[in-house]
């Protein structure tokens, strides 16, 4: 789902999770380990306020290891809990359910010490559009979930899915929207699918996204599309040009198909396939 987002969507969202938040004990906040910082809702602490919450950094298994190394130390440091995880194959989601229990851990001893019978730690879901909410939460409940869609003017009962004993989610993730006003915030949505091709033309995304290939990771380019002596000094149109050639991207008549070459080189790095690739890294944050 890639909805535009408007003032009247964003209060809505807003106004959902801020609901939402008052069933549960614990926030899981998704992130996409590539863009750790442009996935994040700027907006989300202030939504979130007191409650304990877990940062995960997902798609893990797409993003560079050292740079997850050093988010993971990065969030530490900051006190907020984190946790790597690929949602496809469940990588890490065990740490995210003991992460919860630690973290309710002094409410739990607190109500066993009263003699009060401990109910199960209940956890919201939230993230911005595409970052894999979805997959993350029927991995950790093990099935497949259907999606309750929340009909204007039906109120439904909210459900639970249960992961094991401690733990239950919320059956609908919050979702936050991203925030595109910056280019760069926008480019590396849209590079990595977040936004996909709301804030820019296919062809002229491919090429922005060329450019970035060759100004921070020339090998990765070469290397995907065996371009020995790879020249910098060119446009990056014409790179494209030269992979889409190499690959043929070709309409009849010999010339080629730019948006054909455009679309590969998106979806190629958001497979993974140029490699891992993180675009943002702690050490950029002053
Ligand atoms: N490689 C990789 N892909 C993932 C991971 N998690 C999710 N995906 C993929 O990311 C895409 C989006 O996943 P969804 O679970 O639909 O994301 P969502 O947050 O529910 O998206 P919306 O419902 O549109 O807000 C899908 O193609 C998933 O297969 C992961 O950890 N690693
Ligand atoms: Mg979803």
């Amino acid at each position: 789902m890639n909805i535009q987002w408007y003032p009247g969507h964003m209060v809505k969202a807003k106004r959902k999770i801020q609901e939402d938040l008052k069933l549960v004990d614990v926030v899981i906040e998704l992130v996409d380990a590539r863009i750790p910082l442009s996935s994040r809702n700027p907006e989300v602490d202030q939504i979130v306020g007191a409650k304990k919450k877990i940062i995960v950094l997902n798609k893990s298994d797409l993003a560079n290891e050292a740079i997850n190394k050093k988010w993971i130390e990065y969030f530490t440091n900051q006190d907020t809990r984190v946790v790597l995880v690929n949602s496809i194959n469940g990588k890490g989601l065990k740490e995210v359910t003991s992460a919860a229990t630690q973290l309710m851990k002094e409410k739990i001893d607190k109500l066993k010490s009263k003699g009060l019978l401990v109910k199960t730690i209940r956890a919201l879901i939230i993230g911005i559009p595409n970052v894999g909410k979805s997959t993350f939460i029927n991995k950790l409940a093990g099935r497949s979930i259907a999606q309750t869609g929340d009909r204007p003017g039906v109120t439904k009962a909210k459900q639970w899915i249960k992961v094991n004993k401690e733990l239950e989610l919320l059956d609908t993730p919050g979702i936050l929207w991203p925030k595109f006003e910056d280019e760069q915030v926008g480019l590396r949505l849209a590079f990595t699918g977040a936004i996909r091709d709301e804030i820019l033309d296919i062809e002229e995304l491919a090429t922005k996204l060329t450019e970035v290939l060759m100004q921070r990771f020339p090998k990765h380019l070469a290397d995907r599309y065996k371009i020995e002596n790879i020249d910098l000094s060119i446009e990056p149109q014409e790179m494209l040009r030269a992979i889409g050639k190499k690959r043929g991207c070709i309409i009849s008549g010999g010339e080629i198909d730019y948006r054909r070459a455009s679309v590969m080189i998106l979806d190629d790095f958001r497979g993974g396939r140029i490699g891992n690739i993180t675009l943002e890294s702690p050490d950029e944050i002053v």
